[in-house]
């Protein structure tokens, strides 16, 4: 009978979004929660045999004791095995946020942490072979131990463990933490169930990472998704099919402001913003004064609309053209000081001189608009 497990990892339950204004943050927060409740849903739906989280099941040591209820409740719509693995963020510490859900009672009795390197069966179905962090950061490989374990005949041997795969990944992942890339071959595994790296990503035909179900970074690759394992028998290669689960769309756009038109590419993008985008908005590059207006608008209005938006336009660089000047009314004295600035958008001063810029465009502009004031 075919044995179907679903692989999810990096659920940084308790994650604090400090970035992001407050309202957002707790939306995000939340929306880890969100996620596991539909790992849940697809366990039923696919009737799998177990759910596995390959590490990091909660951001830090020191989240609270109610962040950590609330995980168990969130896991209830799935009453079969949850299969959790310690990674880098929750490692297995003699005091651990472990030891902590175990002394609340809030581990349900179908919620098996892995907190030892030793070989658990699993509903009689499979054989997991855990390889729990018990610290933040190790230099040799938890996985060694993999190739002489002893498990039942006739089950299948599946691999579960937190780190970077060596010589295969970019080198700004989380950890050191080393699993070597031939794992799954020198330990004779039916699969092995990887996390860390927070988007999905195949090794080999038995390795694969899950990814995070919900994205928490710009840079983040096929993340938001869960991996349905199914292995139809010893020796079959596993069928990996990646099943959609987060919420959010985490993106990170620069544009460089060179020529009009180009201006009209970023209120465009911005335009097409929604209300599940997290987004991250950069400038570069010149703009004159209405371009300027008309951009903050444009952010102004995305913000509204969007789960978070950070906008970044510390590159930008005002260059007011003769019309702007003359709209503003700035004669004598402002005028003088206007061209100071514009100037000034060169030196050490660059950032200090773009934000006085702005700001007194504005305050000019404001007076402009009152019909009995002159300036
Ligand atoms: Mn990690």
């Amino acid at each position: 009978m075919t044995l179907r497990l679903l692989h999810s990892a990096d659920w940084q339950i308790g994650r604090v979004f400090s970035q992001f204004e407050p309202d957002d943050a707790a939306a995000l927060f939340e929306a880890r929660f969100q996620a596991v409740e539909r790992l849940a849903a697809l366990a039923v739906e696919h009737r799998v045999d177990a759910v596995l989280i390959a590490g990091d099941v909660f951001d830090a040591q020191t989240v609270s004791d109610k962040t950590i209820r609330r995980l168990f409740n969130a896991m209830q719509g799935y009453v079969g095995p949850w299969v959790l693995l310690p990674g880098n963020h929750d490692a297995a510490l003699a005091e651990s946020v472990w030891t902590r859900a175990h002394r609340l009672g809030a581990i349900p009795s179908n919620v098996l942490p892995c907190l030892r390197p030793e070989v658990r069966v699993v509903g009689d179905r499979f054989a997991v072979l855990p390889a729990p962090l018990v610290q933040r950061h190790t230099y040799g490989d938890l996985t060694d131990w993999y190739a002489n374990a002893v498990t039942p005949e006739g089950l299948p041997r599946i691999g579960l463990a937190h780190g970077a795969v060596q010589g295969v990944l970019p080198d700004d992942i989380d950890s050191a933490n080393p699993i070597a890339a031939d794992r799954a071959v020198t330990a004779r595994l039916d699969y092995l169930a990887l996390g860390d790296w927070h988007g999905s990503k195949r090794i080999d035909d038995r390795t694969w990472y899950a990814g995070t179900p919900e994205t928490d970074r710009f840079k983040a690759n096929d993340s938001g998704q869960a991996l349905l394992v199914s292995l139809a028998g010893a020796d079959a290669t596993p069928e990996v099919q990646p099943l959609h689960t987060g919420r959010y769309r985490w993106q990170q756009r620069d544009i460089r402001l060179a020529v009009p038109t180009d201006l009209d590419t970023a209120l465009d993008t911005l335009a097409a913003y929604a209300g599940d985008d997290v987004v991250q908005f950069r400038v570069s590059g010149t703009s004159d004064l209405s371009g300027q207006r008309r951009l903050q608008h444009g952010v102004d209005s995305a913000r509204a609309r969007v789960r978070a938006l950070v906008y970044d336009a510390q590159d930008l660089r005002l260059e007011p053209t003769e019309e702007d000047i003359e709209a503003l009314h700035a004669d004598g004295y402002v005028g003088e000081v206007l061209q100071q600035l514009r100037d000034e958008q060169s030196g050490p001063e660059a950032e200090r001189a773009r934000d006085a810029l702005v700001i007194l465009a504005r305050m000019l502009d404001d007076l402009a608009e009152r019909p009995s004031v002159k300036t």
